[in-house]
């Protein structure tokens, strides 16, 4: 009974900051880049639990050298979508907690772990990255801004 009583109300607030985020446009989120065709590094540094920056900007067509810096004490990982594809990662960790999780591309990283993820954004527009964990996903996201060229 206790134990409703706390999930509800935490629920309700995952819904809510979800539904209540502006930048839902679909956008192609892009893919995996070459190395040779990397133009700059980002550097994103995972706190317990925010990402800082949790803003980044990149241009059309730029490929980043993301590298991803777990300087938490509990572990994290991050992951690029669409809020409705990360959503829907997140319930699968909250729904299904001791089933092996292993989406394409995700990074998962213990606490002082330093892991990249070289990335092509090929059009305009909003892409959204989070730690899908959970009681993380609520707050531990970010945006990258795809500047139109
Ligand atoms: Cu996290």
């Amino acid at each position: 009974m206790n134990k409703c009583r706390l999930i509800i109300p935490f629920a309700t607030l995952i819904l809510f900051s979800a539904d209540s985020y502006s930048k839902t446009e679909e956008v192609d989120i892009g893919h995996r880049g070459n190395d040779n065709n990397v133009s700059r590094t980002v550097e994103l540094t995972q706190v317990d639990n925010l990402f800082l920056p949790a803003e980044i900007s990149v241009n059309e067509g730029e490929t980043i050298r993301l590298v991803v810096k777990n300087g938490g004490s509990s572990r994290h990982e991050m992951i690029l979508g669409s809020i409705p594809d990360l959503k829907e990662i997140a319930n699968r960790r909250r729904k299904f907690p001791d089933k092996p999780h292993d989406e394409a591309d995700l990074l998962r990283l213990e606490p002082g772990e330093q892991k990249e993820l070289i990335w092509q954004f090929p059009s305009a527009g909003i892409v959204n990255f989070a730690c899908p964990l959970p009681g993380h996903f609520k707050r531990m996201r970010g945006t990258i801004t795809v500047e139109k060229k």
